[in-house]
């Protein structure tokens, strides 16, 4: 008889990536480009992120000086970039779950490091701009602290050994394929959370892909759980969007029997790219109609692999008639699951309708309760 494989991993410690993992940067770096570039005559395509995310910064200054023909040397332009960034850094936001995490396993008593290929200077400043980061690491290994960055292990393996770690018991958490690959060359168990959308299929040597850190389960790796799930729900800090009803795909109510009042979603670029794509809920304000429950998903659709982002709430309410054009506020409360696939759309369906009973029902509890009185949702009536 052969011994089976313990069902939970046994980690102790664990190291994160920084930029795209922790904190928002992307916007950041596009943003910063777009500014240098237009000083050479030249046009930042968002899509050239792709090349550079998870890269040390001598490969980041090469593909951009390669892929742009810049007159200048990958030096030059780091010169000259650097403190452009640096100028920045104080307005760089935590990702969703970041400060949860950091939280949770500094109150559990599980030792954590940074270890990012940006020098070990930068990574301090940028932390310094958020409250108790600094004092949960153990330890912060930078890329100019080892021979070679991420794909190579060593920044894990060094981060590991100033734990005292066994990288065996280490769990890395990783955006980018760099760091994923440079995780598992350490010998390490690694959770992806990518950065960019729709890249889940590319990081398949990583042990678990997540879609943000609200979705990490710390129990599948032997750590303690989050204690703050109630009912199938993540209470967050409420967020708020609303405009005119627009036309969505037209297949809601056709397809699904599941109605959604979209909202124009490029109007919200700024505050969407601060949250997650996934299923949330909260209270809906219609103007001349009411307040109501009201469950929602953001995202790309994987189902129908849309190529645009959509903001699609479901009132729990049923109407009559159509109210396209009205004006509809959102109080967004609390979080659900990231937007899945699945393997039919009758179990597509399924899954919507649960989301709708745990709404319904979560919303009840006081602490979601007291938002359907949010002044913003009968603004304007
Ligand atoms: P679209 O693709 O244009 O969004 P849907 O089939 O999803 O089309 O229908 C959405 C429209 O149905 C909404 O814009 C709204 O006018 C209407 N509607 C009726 N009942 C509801 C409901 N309970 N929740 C959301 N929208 C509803
Ligand atoms: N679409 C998906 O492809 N995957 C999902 O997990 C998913 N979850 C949803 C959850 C809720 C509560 C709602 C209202 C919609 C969800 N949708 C999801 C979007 C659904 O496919 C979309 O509303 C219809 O296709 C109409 O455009
Ligand atoms: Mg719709």
């Amino acid at each position: 008889m052969t011994a089976s494989k313990p069902m939970t991993r046994m980690i102790s410690h664990v190291i994160l990536d920084l930029d795209g993992t922790l904190l928002n940067t992307d916007g950041v770096v596009s943003e910063v480009l777009k500014e240098f570039l237009v000083k050479y005559g030249k046009t930042w395509r968002s899509t050239g992120i792709h090349r550079i995310v998870g890269r040390t910064p001598l490969e980041v200054a090469t593909a951009v000086v390669e892929d742009y023909g810049l007159p200048c040397t990958p030096e030059e332009f780091m010169s000259t970039i650097t403190p452009m960034f640096s100028d920045k850094w104080c307005n760089i936001k935590a990702l969703p779950g970041a400060n949860r995490l950091i939280k949770h396993l500094r109150s559990k008593g599980v030792p954590m490091c940074l270890a990012s290929n940006s020098p070990k200077s930068n990574i301090e400043a940028k932390i310094s701009y958020h409250h108790g980061w600094k004092g949960s690491f153990t330890a912060v290994v930078g890329g100019d602290e080892v021979v070679m960055g991420k794909p190579s292990p060593e920044i894990f393996l060094e981060a590991a050994r100033r734990m005292n770690a066994d990288p065996s018991n280490c769990l890395v958490i990783e955006d980018s394929l760099p760091g994923v690959m440079a995780g598992k060359a350490a010998g390490m168990k690694v959770v992806a959370v990518p950065s960019l959308p729709k890249q889940a299929s590319s990081f398949s040597s990583a042990d678990e892909v997540i879609n943000s850190l609200l979705d990490l389960h710390p129990e599948k790796w032997g750590l303690s759980p989050f204690e703050d799930w109630i009912e199938g729900t993540l209470p967050i800090e409420p967020w708020y969007i609303g405009g005119p009803v627009i036309k969505g795909f037209g297949r809601g109510s056709k397809v699904l029997g599941i109605p959604t009042a979209n909202l124009p979603a490029e109007n919200f670029s700024a505050l969407l790219s601060e949250h997650t794509s996934g299923v949330y809920f909260g209270w809906a304000g219609l103007a001349t109609r009411g307040i109501y429950k009201m469950v929602m998903s953001i995202g790309w659709n994987p189902y129908f692999d849309n190529t645009e982002k959509t903001i699609e709430p479901w009132l729990l309410h049923k109407f009559n008639e159509d109210f396209y054009g009205e004006e509809l506020h959102l109080a967004i409360v609390g979080y659900i699951r990231p937007e899945a696939n699945f393997p039919s759309l009758e179990s597509l369906i399924a899954r919507i309708q649960e989301d709708g009973r745990i709404a319904e029902k979560a919303l009840d509890l006081p602490m979601y309760a007291c938002s359907k009185d949010s002044p913003y949702l009968i603004s304007s009536l």
